[in-house]
């Protein structure tokens, strides 16, 4: 029966997926002589946690009931109070939880305070299914920077445009439209400036139901991003431009003054250094990134053990062309064992492509 609570209590967590950022999806339930009495999950950063809308609808009959929760409450007082707190309080008499929350505010110290409280409690309840759906707010609460998500779409032989550069439309419009679920769910997204001249992309979720708009992000070493690009002029989000020093001043100061961030970022040998800018975003809580190409830009991201999780979509038809080109650039590896892995990868159809996601091995 744990196991049933607890999937109940990740099942509600999920309906704020890419909401709750920077925290994690959380859910709980409260469950008193075998019946559901009160349910709940963290809608948004800043708002009650999961614990107490549960304990709120489960009213007295919190009293001597067990919760189940996806992570360990907090005993900390954040931008809301220790859940800890709240539970004594309510007189629950067991916690069932999935994992302990990786927060070193926390870590642990929210399950020694039950305990020392005299309430059960019962650790590791799904912690896989636990640690998957918050696996963005792990990597991000435990090393600073972004869980990135690289998205490609190909032809069945791997090319991302046809030789002269057209590219409209390499998958169906379905999807298409599962990339803007993604893009409603990412805190920021990311191009290079091959792409953004290119495309001349909005970067913006456009979905049947609207959709939030990430913070957008532009690589672009020597801020060549026109002002009249999308993206600058059309207000519909934040837009960071990353340069180098390199970069012109007086394009700098234009395009700051169009109303976009510029970040000037270190070089490195192999351009701009990427890391610092995932730190930089980092610092400012934006806990997930989805990079949408193009191919020089996913190049360094990959060679840089900056991409997380890999969405490739591949469409079912022939492009052809030994110029045309593929979604990975630079150099590439010199043999084939050395080729980056990805693992626990699915597979799924969406409308006539294919939707191959998995994530890049420890290197
Ligand atoms: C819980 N239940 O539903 C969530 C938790 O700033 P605050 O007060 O919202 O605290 C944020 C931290 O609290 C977050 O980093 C994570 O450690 C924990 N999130 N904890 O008991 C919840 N969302
Ligand atoms: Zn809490």
């Amino acid at each position: 029966m744990d196991e049933y609570y607890m999937r109940q209590a990740l099942t509600i967590a999920q309906y704020a997926r890419g909401r709750t950022s920077p925290n994690p999806m959380v859910g709980a339930v409260i469950v008193q002589a075998g019946h559901i009495v009160g349910q709940g999950w963290h809608r948004l950063a800043g708002t009650p946690h999961a614990e107490i809308h549960a304990l709120a609808q489960a009213g007295e009959l919190a009293k001597g009931a067990t919760i189940y929760v996806t992570l360990e409450p907090c005993s900390h007082h954040g931008r809301t109070g220790p859940c800890t707190d709240a539970l004594l309080k309510a007189g629950v008499k067991k916690v069932v939880v999935a994992m302990t929350d990786p927060n070193p505010k926390v870590a642990g110290n929210g399950l020694a305070r039950l305990k020392a409280a005299g309430i059960e409690v019962v650790e590791g309840v799904l912690a896989a299914e636990a640690a998957k759906l918050n696996e963005v707010f792990i990597k991000w609460i435990s090393t600073g920077l972004p869980f990135a998500s690289l998205k490609t779409a190909m032809s069945l032989d791997g090319k991302i445009a046809a030789y002269t550069g057209h590219s409209k439309w390499i998958t169906s419009s379905a999807a298409r439209e599962y990339v803007h679920t993604l893009r409603d769910t990412h805190d920021a997204i990311l191009v290079g400036i091959g792409t953004l001249l290119a495309d001349d992309p909005q970067l913006t979720t456009r979905l049947p139901a609207g959709g939030k708009n990430p913070l957008r992000i532009i690589v672009d070493s020597m801020a060549r991003t026109p002002l009249t690009a999308n993206v600058v002029k059309d207000q519909q989000s934040q837009t960071v431009i990353a340069v180098s020093r390199s970069a012109p001043k007086e394009k700098i100061t234009a395009l700051q003054k169009s109303g976009v961030e510029v970040l000037l970022l270190e070089q490195t040998p192999l351009g701009l250094n990427l890391r610092q800018l995932y730190k930089i975003l980092g610092e400012r809580q934006i806990s997930s990134i989805l990079v949408e190409g193009g191919a020089a830009v996913n190049a360094s991201l990959l060679a840089e053990n900056l991409i997380d999780k890999v969405y490739s979509f591949i469409a079912p038809k022939i492009v052809g062309g030994k110029n045309a080109p593929g979604p990975v650039g630079g150099m590439g590896v010199s043999a084939v064992d050395q080729a980056i892995m990805l693992e626990d990868i699915h597979t799924h159809t969406i409308g006539s492509d294919i939707l191959i996601s998995g994530y890049v091995t420890g290197r």
